[in-house]
């Protein structure tokens, strides 16, 4: 079977190379800043972006509007990191509960950054506060 072993070959070293990224990719990661600018995760004018990891990272979802249940969108107690890019609003709020129940957490407008450990896969619905 050499002709197996030619094809395994590159494929072991792709493998060990993305095992030797993750670590460091990790540990060059930016920490926390609360209040940035919400243009630094790249959330565009007019929306509010919650992401599914830390620093903009993972699946994204962006709000015009607030939404009820965020286990709709498969994305409850899933956000930990977000951006207000809405200008018209005050803040937005997260819920940690459905249909805005529970003691809101206010997203200010133009700011983002990372959820304390406290929010971190926390919210199940967000909107206007
Ligand atoms: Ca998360």
């Amino acid at each position: 079977m050499k002709h197996r072993r030619t094809v395994l070959a590159p494929v072991l070293a792709a493998l060990a190379a993305g095992a030797l990224v993750a670590p460091s990719s990790a540990a060059t990661a930016q920490p926390s800043t609360p209040g940035s600018r919400a243009a630094a995760f790249g959330c565009p004018e007019g929306f509010v972006c919650l992401w599914e990891h830390a620093n903009g990272k993972g699946k994204v979802y962006r709000f015009q509007w607030g939404a009820t249940d965020l286990d709709d969108l498969g994305f409850d107690n899933t956000a930990s990191s977000w951006s207000n890019n809405r200008r018209k609003e005050k803040a937005w709020c997260l819920y940690p509960e459905a249909h805005y129940r529970g003691t809101p957490l206010r997203l200010g407008s133009g700011k983002s950054g990372n959820f304390a450990a406290a929010r971190d896969d926390w919210a199940s619905s967000v909107g206007p506060c």
